[in-house]
């Protein structure tokens, strides 16, 4: 099985922040990219489908003529259980489901720590947090990211994608916070991730840390190495900044488990909301 290392790629969630960072920085790769979001393009010439996931018909469009798809389009963060499952499990079951009438092997998936975001840093053998420990999710969202991987592990069985989930850790343009000079991932490294999950040969299914290479990071890289990630980032360099801010309490939790704050009681919602909101 080759990796797809050049053609048009599908990036869902094309507006949302990793997204326009992806639509920015494939074209360099050799990619054409077209977009799929609910929302608008900011850049008027990008090649975009605007609507919702589970519009079979706009997804069909969307995937005509494609080689692969990032799917990334989602809500971002905790939510009641009907409004996650609609937008992680049932958008992505409709993007492998419209990969698979398209004929696409190819496809990443935005997963996230949170799937195993409950994950204690102490026991942890070596103090590293691989890809197999248990999934262990810390929010309603981690349990639809779980959902997530599970839906691609079973269309790569099943059906013979060839699916890449990324447990992402903190995306942002950089480490705002002391449990960021350990989990983030630099929007370069977003890039260098995604291009190494598009173009890595003999895939089935793999699951991979997002996250770049941070000197106080304790993911392990390595199943993101064997696909060819190799990140070239590091939180480090913003660590006076980050650090120069006193050290709170939220801070000193942030560190015991792998999902920080997302583990904290606030981060409880109501168990119940109609109707579901459709997925981004
Ligand atoms: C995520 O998966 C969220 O989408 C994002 O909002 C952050 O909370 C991030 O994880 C994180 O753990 O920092």
């Amino acid at each position: 099985m080759t990796g797809v290392t050049s053609g048009r790629v599908l990036v869902t969630g094309s507006s949302g922040t990793i997204g326009r960072t992806l639509v920015e920085g494939l074209p360099a790769h050799g990619y054409a990219v077209r977009g799929l979001d609910r929302v608008a393009p900011p850049d008027s010439g990008l090649d975009a489908l605007t609507g919702e996931l589970l519009d079979a018909a706009l997804l069909d469009r969307a995937l005509a003529d494609v080689h692969a798809v990032v799917h990334l389009a989602a809500h971002p963060g905790e939510a009641p259980l009907e409004e996650e499952l609609t937008s992680h499990v049932l958008g992505t079951q409709a993007v492998l489901q419209a990969a698979r009438r398209q004929g696409i092997k190819r496809v990443v998936l935005a997963s996230s720590n949170h799937a195993v975001g409950r994950t204690p840093r102490g026991g942890l053998p070596d103090g590293r947090l691989t890809v197999d420990v248990r999934q262990r999710p810390d929010t309603f969202y981690g349990v639809a990211k779980v959902a997530l991987e599970g839906l691609g592990s079973l269309y790569a069985d099943r059906y013979g994608l060839e699916v890449v989930a990324l447990r992402i850790g903190s995306f942002q343009p950089r480490p705002r916070s002391r449990r960021h000079l350990a989990t983030w991932l630099s929007p370069g490294d977003a890039v260098r991730l995604v291009v190494a999950s598009l173009s890595a040969p003999d895939v089935a299914y793999e699951v991979v840390h997002g996250v770049s290479a941070n000197t106080r990071g304790w993911w392990d890289h390595e199943p993101g190495r064997r696909l060819g990630y190799l990140a070239q980032d590091d939180a480090e360099a913003f660590a006076d900044d980050v650090l120069a801010v006193p050290e709170t309490e939220q801070d000193r939790r942030d560190g015991e488990f792998v999902g920080g704050e997302f583990v904290d009681a606030e981060y409880d919602v109501p168990a119940s909301v109609s109707p579901p909101r459709p997925p981004a």
